[in-house]
């Protein structure tokens, strides 16, 4: 049988069939998937071929098809491992917060990269614009301007007051969109604004931290309405190591990259080098300086070989 991968537990893995019936599914323990050391050999949003051995028995996932793409988080230790968030997506939402709990730019920025590596498009959604104070509605301002003159789409949200919401639901149309975020930036809660069947559990962040409180363990996917899915998942920490290549890296800030071109050298890293377009944009404002110093905080992950947790 084949089916589409909706929901993912620890061991577990429910399958809906081409039928439309949801099967669970286990996966057997040598079932290793080629080139990729992952935690979760299996996401949500993978098709894959499953089969049963008998009427009551227990059904196994034997085959996952080709990805069109996926979106993957190192994991937090030295093992090299990384985390599959979703497959076969269309776009990111970023749900971001500027306070309780606060993303950084150099998250948001760390995120930005690992999803150009796999060619998967980003919008960034400022949540809880209900809850800002002066400054706070300065610094959305800020980025908004700053990541939309690098590319981005940006959307400014409020999840609990529905405010925002319909300019949302045109993106989301017909798509399947994974939200991702720090745990409390109010993903579920988005959720149940648009798929109210969902009842998909939220909580309040901590008082005293300001942090989520990891309510969602699992993640899922679920239907809009009106065409498309959804993908809810448990809070993104932070980004683990990226063992990429100076030149690499480059590519994953599409305004550092325009600029590079005209650098003196080919292999420039934008550090130190003489003629380098990229340090003189940035002494010109042309180019960001949280920017740059996210850019410098991957490329030295390749030094440092260890987990950043603060990201
Ligand atoms: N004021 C305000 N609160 C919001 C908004 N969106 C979400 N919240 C609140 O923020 C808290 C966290 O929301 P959740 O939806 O549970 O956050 P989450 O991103 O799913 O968190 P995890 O499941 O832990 O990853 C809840 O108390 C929500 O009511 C918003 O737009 N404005
Ligand atoms: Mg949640
Ligand atoms: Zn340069």
């Amino acid at each position: 049988m084949h089916g589409l991968v909706i929901k993912t537990a620890t061991a577990s893995y429910w399958v809906r069939s081409d039928s439309g019936e949801a099967v669970e599914c286990k996966i057997k323990g040598n079932f290793r998937l080629r080139g990729i050391r992952s935690t979760n050999p299996v996401a949500v949003g993978d098709w894959v071929t499953f089969s049963r051995a008998s009427e009551e028995g227990m059904a196994y996932i034997t085959e996952i098809d080709e990805r069109r793409n996926y979106v993957i988080r190192r994991s937090s230790n030295l093992s090299k491992q990384s985390h599959i968030l979703a497959a076969n997506i269309d776009r990111v939402l970023l749900l971001v917060t500027m306070a309780r709990p606060e993303t950084s730019t150099t998250f948001i920025d760390r995120f930005l990269a690992s999803a150009e590596a796999y060619a998967v498009p980003v919008s960034i959604v400022f949540n809880k614009m209900d809850d800002l104070s002066e400054s706070e509605l300065e610094r959305v301002e800020a980025l908004q301007q700053l990541y939309e003159t690098v590319g981005y789409a940006c959307h400014r949200l409020s999840a609990l007051t529905g405010e925002g919401l319909e300019t949302l639901a045109e993106v989301l149309q017909d798509k399947t969109t994974l939200l991702a975020g720090h745990s409390g930036v109010g993903k579920s809660t988005l959720l149940n604004q648009l798929v109210p069947e969902a009842g998909a559990r939220t909580a309040q962040v901590s008082e005293a931290h300001g942090t989520g409180m990891h309510t969602t363990t699992h993640s899922e996917l679920f239907e809009l309405p009106g065409g498309g899915a959804l993908i809810d998942i448990p809070g993104v920490k932070g980004f683990g190591t990226f063992n990429l290549e100076p030149e690499e890296v480059t590519h994953y800030f599409p305004e550092i990259f325009r600029i590079s071109r005209d650098c003196r050298f080919d292999n420039c890293t934008h550090t130190h080098e003489p003629g380098c377009a990229v340090l003189q944009a940035l002494e010109e404002g042309r180019v960001a300086l949280s920017r740059y110093t996210s850019y410098l905080s991957i490329l030295g992950d390749k030094e440092e070989g260890k987990y950043r947790a603060a990201y």
